[in-house]
């Protein structure tokens, strides 16, 4: 039974993410998209939030499940018995961040290995940060989000 972790901040998920959730869920056994609890950042949608849109886009695959996490990524990975970390890589410079992370979670944790799913280039210049831009702006969102998402993103910048 091969377990893995693909962790983000997922605020909110992107037709990019689930781009990544999909291949790994034909990979692997078993993925558990983990949402950061982040005190540091300020992010527009809540961690419930959050894993109520991936649970609501990711419903009809059966081997991924969502939850959310505090505290250092290695010893959430460890806890759940995962035996690798997923990561999506959208350009270089994803890869240079990317890559000191892998590196630090691997002096942290010497048994956890980090996996990098080259983006599919449909999705390489989509981020969470753009699409919220974009919605705060009134932008067309339409082909970078799921339905469920935009509805979300218009309602947070009406109110
Ligand atoms: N195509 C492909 N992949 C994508 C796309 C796209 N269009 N958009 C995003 N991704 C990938 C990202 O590269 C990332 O791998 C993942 O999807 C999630 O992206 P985000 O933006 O939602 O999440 P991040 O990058 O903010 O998440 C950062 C983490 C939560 C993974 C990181 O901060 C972390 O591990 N924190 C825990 C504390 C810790 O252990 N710190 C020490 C680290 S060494």
């Amino acid at each position: 039974m091969i377990r893995v972790i693909y962790p983000g901040s997922f605020d909110p998920v992107t037709n990019g993410h689930i781009d990544i959730i999909l291949r790994c869920s034909n990979i692997f056994d078993h993925l558990i998209i983990a949402v950061l609890k982040n005190p540091r950042k300020n992010p527009l949608f809540t961690v419930e939030e959050r894993v109520i849109l991936l649970e609501e886009v990711t419903k009809g695959i059966k081997n991924v499940s969502v939850d959310s996490f505090e505290g250092l990524l290695v010893d959430y990975a460890k806890e759940k018995k995962a035996a690798a970390i997923v990561k999506g890589l959208r350009a270089i410079s994803d890869f240079e961040s990317e890559f000191q992370m892998a590196l630090m979670n691997r002096k942290l944790n010497s048994k956890i290995e980090t996996i990098f799913m080259m983006t599919n280039s449909k999705y390489s210049y989509i981020s969470s940060s753009l699409i919220k831009e974009i919605a705060s702006f009134g932008g067309c969102i339409d082909e970078f989000v799921p339905p469920i998402v935009k509805e979300k993103l218009i309602e947070k910048f009406k109110g």
